[in-house]
């Protein structure tokens, strides 16, 4: 297969648009994690936002794809976050979403934003308007909501109420907000509660985003559906709603794996970008958010990101270069092969080289996994950070 060529219609190259392609990076892919049987720490692993910062900045260093860093509060809590800003900055990336934590209180037991409970509700709806004041402080325009509410068996709660009682909570919390400001709400099947989620599925964050008002929108994490789950369908009708706020990218074989995005499936991945790429929202100016949700329990973190972030740019790459056109032509003739071959002759196209290529241009390494191997950040790191106690998932 040979690589196409540039767009005849306007003889440029489809894969510009990468340039103004960025990814958002979590804090907490930098921290040590694993599953509940262990955790494994490894030398070098941050020990405070500021290191963590630090490490992200590496990744925006060897890729030029990942200008900005998630952060999850109270994990990454500072006293000044401004300064965090200015540090940010200084390393050449910027505080991207803040993520509420509602799952680590024993008072969110039988729930947080939906709990029968108005004083834990209150609290949880404060914790918010926390979030807010870091974001505030940081520039960040993005609140990300994930939801762990949930039911364990029939009976315990009326699953009506919680309802309610969950869309009145956002309510207060959306009344709270600037104006330029957004609300993104995550939904997952299952976890921490196996019989109810009280956002399970994209409809029903949905809903609830419908009634919030228009700067409320979906987030769709790739690991929290039903296996089998048409994903790309979803994207498709949530943009087509204008209510694709953001993405949390990973890969998953079994639950919420939270691996490495595309290492999984990726033509999974790839079929999800050529619904982005058919609808320009990967333009900057559809304000869909494009993060990783993800964390490295047994392989290097730094390195580890910068592969996730090149398997999301060379998915988007591939969707840049299905040929429209041809793709147009088929379709209107009913050739449902010749229409499957366009989108199968971009899948296959090895687009290694030309991002190298395009990284050269920028002057980035062209080979972002080597050139981080070769700076000895990892060594220094393990040199300097002796002492405190390293960063994790979770705390
Ligand atoms: C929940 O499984 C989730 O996907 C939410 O986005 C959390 O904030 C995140 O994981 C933490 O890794
Ligand atoms: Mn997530
Ligand atoms: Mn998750």
């Amino acid at each position: 297969m040979t690589t196409p060529a540039p767009t005849p219609a306007t003889g440029r190259d489809p894969l510009d648009a990468l340039d103004d392609f960025g990814i958002e990076v979590p804090s907490w892919a930098y921290g040590n994690s694993g599953t509940r049987f262990k955790v494994f720490t490894t030398p070098g692993t941050p020990r405070d936002p500021y290191e963590k910062i630090a490490d992200a900045a590496q990744v925006h260093a060897m890729t030029g794809l990942a200008p900005r860093v998630s952060i999850h509060i109270p994990w990454d809590k500072v006293d000044d976050f401004a300064a965090l800003t200015a540090f940010a900055k200084e390393q050449g990336v910027a505080i991207g979403s803040v993520n509420s934590n509602l799952f680590q209180d024993d008072d969110y037991r039988l729930g947080s934003l939906a709990n029968s409970d108005p004083r834990i509700r209150d609290k949880a709806i404060a914790h918010h308007s926390e979030c807010l004041d870091v974001m505030r402080a940081t520039g960040s325009k993005d609140l990300k909501i994930w939801l762990p509410d949930g039911t364990n068996y029939p009976g315990q709660d009326s699953l009506r109420d919680r309802q309610d009682r969950l869309a009145d909570s956002l309510a207060q919390i959306y009344a709270a907000m600037d104006d330029d400001q957004r609300l993104l709400l995550e939904y997952k099947i299952f976890e921490p509660y196996f019989y109810t989620m009280d956002l399970p599925d994209w409809g029903t964050s949905l809903l609830h985003c419908m009634a919030l008002g228009e700067r409320a929108k979906v987030i769709l994490d790739t690991g929290h559906h039903a296996p089998s789950t048409n994903i790309e369908f979803i994207v498709m009708q949530l943009l087509r709603q204008n209510r694709l706020g953001a993405f949390d990218f990973n890969s998953r074989n079994y639950a919420d794996d939270d691996l490495i995005v595309g290492s999984a499936d990726p033509f999974q991945l790839f079929r999800i970008m050529t619904e982005i790429v058919a609808q320009g929202a990967h333009l900057p100016t559809s304000g869909v958010n494009f993060m990783l949700d993800q964390c490295h329990n047994i392989e290097e973190k730094i390195p580890g990101q910068i592969r996730s972030v090149m398997n999301v740019q060379a998915a988007t790459a591939k969707a840049l270069l299905v040929d429209q056109d041809a793709l147009a032509a088929a379709r209107a003739q009913g050739d449902v092969l010749g229409a499957h071959g366009v989108v199968m002759d971009a899948y296959e196209t090895d687009v290694r080289g030309l991002l190298a290529d395009r990284r050269e241009a920028r002057g980035l390494p062209r080979d972002p996994l080597r050139a981080f191997a070769e700076s000895g950040y990892a060594a220094k790191a393990a040199a300097d950070r002796v002492g405190g106690t390293q960063a994790s998932w979770g705390a």
